[in-house]
């Protein structure tokens, strides 16, 4: 029998009722609605490893659009940051001269806050692992392997190879960012890799369409999650 991992991505105060709640992204998803559904997912027998990430982020980090300021000395001259918005794309030059992409969003998640918390509602099983990522001010890290210029590593590679983990159920927040990265770099891994489509909700719906066709295209399996327990 293959081995299972269920990997719950980010769902957290922020991206439900607090600075970066979904319900006030344009698709209008609600986030809580996933913890009902996960919740039923992690009690399931049969998962030989459960594991929540946590989106994890110093008070000065990079994604910030109240930092973008503070990052202005390293931008492009292209790039009017007095004009940034929430969800404009700014090309910042770093200090060691590299150029990164970066969407700025309102402060989210900041570490040890109340928006960085957990949900309150979700089930947490003994023995369960968390993985905290995007913790360098000047890296953002959406996948919880890599950041997003893959300079840095999470641990949770190592974590999954060593229990063994043949097979990735990964759910959660946002479908076509956090965990469209994770479910990308899983499958890039070489995990047999599914996204639980119905313990997800995502920022754009547009996106969300995107993301979903080029994990399709990747050999990533959407399922749903009333079909997983024959599964494990
Ligand atoms: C996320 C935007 C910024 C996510 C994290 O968890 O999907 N989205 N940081
Ligand atoms: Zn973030």
């Amino acid at each position: 029998m293959p081995k299972s991992a269920l990997v719950v991505v980010d769902v957290q105060n922020d991206f439900i009722s607090g600075t970066l709640a979904l319900k006030d992204c344009p698709a209008k998803e609600d986030g809580l609605e996933v913890v009902d559904v996960i919740n039923e997912l992690t009690k399931l027998e049969g998962w030989d490893l459960v594991v929540f990430t946590l989106d994890w982020h110093p008070q000065d980090h990079i994604s910030f659009a109240t930092n973008a300021h503070k990052f202005k000395q390293h931008c492009d001259s292209k790039v009017h940051l007095e004009c940034a918005e929430v969800y404009d794309k700014v090309v910042f030059n770093v200090e060691d001269d590299q150029k990164r992409e970066q969407v700025l969003w309102p402060p989210h998640c900041v570490q040890g806050s109340w928006g960085a918390e957990l949900h309150k509602d979700v089930y947490v099983p003994a023995g369960s692992v968390t993985v905290k990522k995007g913790v360098n001010t000047s890296l953002d890290s959406y996948s919880a392997f890599f950041d997003n210029d893959k300079i840095n590593e999470t641990e949770l590679c190592q974590v999954l190879q060593s229990h063994g983990i043949d097979r990735t159920f990964i759910c959660g927040l946002a479908t076509d960012i956090c965990v469209n990265f994770t479910a990308t770099h899983s499958n890039e891994l070489g995990f047999k890799t599914y996204v639980i489509e119905d313990a997800c909700r995502g920022v754009d719906n547009h996106n969300i369409q995107c993301a979903l066709c080029k994990m399709d295209e990747s050999g990533i399996t959407r399922i749903k999650s009333d079909k997983i327990s024959s599964l494990l």
